[in-house]
């Protein structure tokens, strides 16, 4: 085998992980996603701005979610755990529904009803998950795993337990060591608020351990019809197109304010149209198929560039990340309900070229 390959967060970060000699690792081999340089959206933001994409689509199981969920499966067949159990707006689902499979754990998953990508919960029902729709959206959902979890022997995988946060954190580190530095900001969609936890955690051990020597400005964005943060109070009933951080109560609150205020960074919300416009455009220019929730780091980007904002800390070249924390295969029909479908023609050599003068 050979030794340099990739072996996955835990083994590549063992010595900022809470595992020992003992703990069976259950990985996937996740984690050394792209970081990838995007020109046009550098120039967009004007002299200086460097701008970096954390595309965590490429993980195993398209999303950011496998970062934690290796550690926390690995810890619950630690403690010989036989069930995880956890609430989704798909994407944790579907990485515990794969990650349990690699175990051999049984897993549990609540979902709200008719509120989670198709591709997420293909995802969760291929992999052997019970998969239970709640008539309900993801807090309530939240709600009944937490109870379920502290009455019976079942382990709980959201980002309330402290193990998904820890492997969560390796996300931080990974961008460090691909910049060589850490960024000046780091922006991120912001839902149940465990990634911009795990990501202040991340940048602060790094530093501690003298990995880098500054940190970022944490910048998270949440969905205008789902801002609890943003406007300080829990939303009973959140909208937005963005299933993924349609979330109203988000569990992970307090450490969304500290990264933001211990950081000097904010966290701001965007439309559903702005949104969707940095959906497309990061699609159209730089080749990156992102799910609606991913697209609110770039949505913000724009919003803060319009105010200004990188301009206004400007003291040298600005290095800015965003996180895109989700495969857009993963919500296949928001695309297509978003670009008009191809057009029907005869099998015709005249037919095609007339299509293509006419577009
Ligand atoms: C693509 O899967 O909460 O702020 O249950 O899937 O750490 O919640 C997903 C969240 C951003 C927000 N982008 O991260 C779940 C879930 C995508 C996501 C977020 C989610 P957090």
């Amino acid at each position: 085998m050979n030794e340099s390959r990739w072996r996955g967060v835990i083994e590549e970060y063992r010595s900022f992980l809470p595992v020992n000699s003992h703990t069976p690792v259950v990985t996937l081999n996740e984690g050394n996603t792209l970081l990838l340089f995007s020109k046009k959206l550098s120039q967009k933001i004007g002299t200086n701005a460097e701008v970096y994409l954390k595309y965590e689509g490429t993980n195993p199981t398209g999303s950011f979610k496998d970062r934690g969920m290796t550690l926390a499966v690995s810890k619950a067949k630690e403690i010989g755990s036989k069930t995880i159990i956890c609430a989704s707006t798909g994407n944790t689902s579907a990485a515990a529904a794969a990650y349990g499979a690699r175990a051999g754990i049984k897993c549990v998953v609540l979902i709200p009803k008719g509120a989670i990508a198709m591709g997420k919960l293909a995802q969760a029902l291929i992999h052997g998950a019970t998969v239970l729709a709640v008539d309900g959206n993801f807090d309530e959902a939240l709600a009944v795993v937490r109870e379920i979890a502290q009455k019976y022997p079942m382990t709980l995988v959201n980002s309330l337990n402290p193990f998904r946060i820890e492997g969560q954190k390796t996300g931080a580190f990974e961008i460090c060591d691909q910049l060589e530095e850490a960024p000046d900001f780091h922006l991120m969609p912001v839902g149940n608020a465990g990634n911009i936890t795990a990501y202040w955690k991340g940048y602060k051990e790094y530093r501690k351990r003298g990995k880098i020597e500054s940190l970022p400005r944490m910048i998270g964005f949440q969905a205008a019809g789902a801002a609890p943060i943003v406007h300080d109070k829990p939303i009973e009933h959140p909208q937005t197109i963005a299933t993924a951080i349609r979330i109203g109560n988000p569990a992970s609150w307090k450490g969304a304010l500290a990264a933001r205020d211990e950081s000097g960074g904010l966290i701001d919300c965007v439309s559903d149209a702005e949104i969707i416009a940095a959906y497309r455009l990061v699609a159209e220019t730089d080749g990156l198929f992102v799910e609606p929730a991913s697209a609110a780091s770039i949505a913000g980007l724009l919003k803060l560039a319009r105010k200004k904002y990188f301009r206004k800390n400007l003291k040298g070249p600005v290095r800015i990340v965003c996180v895109l924390t989700g495969h857009g295969l993963k919500d296949p029909d928001r695309a297509i309900q978003t670009i008009p479908k191809p057009k029907v023609i005869p099998p015709k050599m005249e037919a095609v070229l007339k299509a293509i003068k006419s577009r």
